[in-house]
């Protein structure tokens, strides 16, 4: 019996080496271990043992038993180590590939020169104010004197939403707050751009929405040689150096007296050509000084204070700029487009 045990013994170990899985590792704990298996069997048998053999021949039994449980314990704890890692293995990324590629917009063309503007007017010390786009008469019309009659009030050239309420048709009405809500006694430099709506059959050179950016500037002793200093220094930073700048009479409502301001023609330095129509002057803006009745309404007292304003259509600064063709193409998201202004 104690050969048997023996040879069981090294049976079972041999095979302990050769299993491969862990279905391989059950099978040779069942068959010998097991209730039916090869050393329970020998253990059947002891009964028919003397009673001086018997202890002996279970002693070495029971160290058998533990020799084999304890290969087989520590086979399968290897076969799980090795199955974890090729789980791993076959289950592993790659955090070096490069990533899918994301596509990042970018700035729309206009957004690009309405912050070029901005930051050259914070530079000067002006503050960017925004306001809403659905607009009251009061702070659209009335404030700017645009009187109830005044043909810019023509119903053909708003969209209402009320009797009283309409799309804004410029940004003047955010000015118009901002020195309403001041007590009338404290300085105002500010810029404010903007979407804009008129009521109008949309062609190559008319939208029905657009864009403004407006300035204000309010103080004591504010002339109209500090405007022409500061439309000068606009020109020269947004369209080059070598610009100059001329004004010419106008007429807004809200100004007096008004201007409009022409840079000169980069194309033909002055000579004429198609882009300027030949004058060798290309109109950029219109600008004044704030009208007495506007500074009045809005709380500041004309006599002690002045003020310039000025507005200009950052679409049209960009058709200059970029030879772009028609003002539709900013509002019909052509991506090959608006991806020519995208920085690199
Ligand atoms: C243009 C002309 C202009 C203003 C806008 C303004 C605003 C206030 C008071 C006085 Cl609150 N003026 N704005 C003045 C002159 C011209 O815009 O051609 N814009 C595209």
């Amino acid at each position: 019996m104690k050969e048997q045990l023996h040879a069981l013994e090294q049976e079972a170990l041999e095979k302990v080496k050769d299993a491969e899985n862990l279905q391989d590792i059950q099978a040779v704990q069942v068959a010998y271990l097991g209730r039916k298996g090869s050393i329970t069997e020998v253990l059947r048998g002891m009964g028919k043992l003397s009673k001086e053999e018997r202890p002996v021949i279970g002693e070495l039994a029971n160290k058998v038993r533990t020799a084999i449980k304890a290969a087989i314990d520590a086979k399968k704890e290897k076969i799980e180590q090795v199955e974890l890692e090729q789980q791993l293995q076959k289950e592993a990324i790659d955090v070096t590939l490069p990533g899918r590629p994301v596509h990042i917009g970018g700035k729309h063309i206009l957004t690009s020169i309405i912050e070029e503007i901005e930051d050259l007017f914070i530079g000067l010390g002006y503050e960017v104010r925004e306001g809403p786009e659905v607009e009251t008469d009061y702070f659209n019309f009335e404030a700017l004197n645009l009187p109830k009659g005044h043909p810019a009030r023509d119903m053909q050239d708003s969209f209402y939403i009320t009797n009283e309420l309409l799309l804004r048709t410029h940004t003047s009405p955010v000015q118009a707050r901002t020195m309403q809500s001041l007590d009338g006694n404290e300085p105002i430099r500010m810029i404010c751009p903007g979407k804009v709506y008129r009521r109008d059959n949309d062609d190559a050179t008319h939208s029905h929405q657009f864009t403004q950016i407006e300035g204000l500037y309010v103080d004591k002793n504010v002339r109209m040689s500090d405007l022409k200093g500061t439309l000068n220094l606009f020109a020269k930073k947004i369209f080059g150096e070598d610009r100059e700048i001329r004004l010419r009479p106008s007429f807004f409502p809200f100004t007096e007296p008004s201007v409009e301001m022409d840079i000169s023609c980069k194309v033909c330095a002055g000579e004429g050509c198609s882009v300027c129509k030949h004058t060798g002057w290309i109109e950029i803006l219109g600008a004044g000084m704030v009208h007495p009745k506007v500074l009045e309404m809005a709380g500041y007292d004309p006599h002690e204070y002045t003020g310039f304003a000025f507005g200009m259509g950052p679409d049209r600064i960009a058709m200059l700029k970029y030879g772009i063709d028609d003002i539709r193409r900013f509002y019909t998201d052509d991506i090959r487009f608006l991806k020519q202004f995208h920085e690199a």
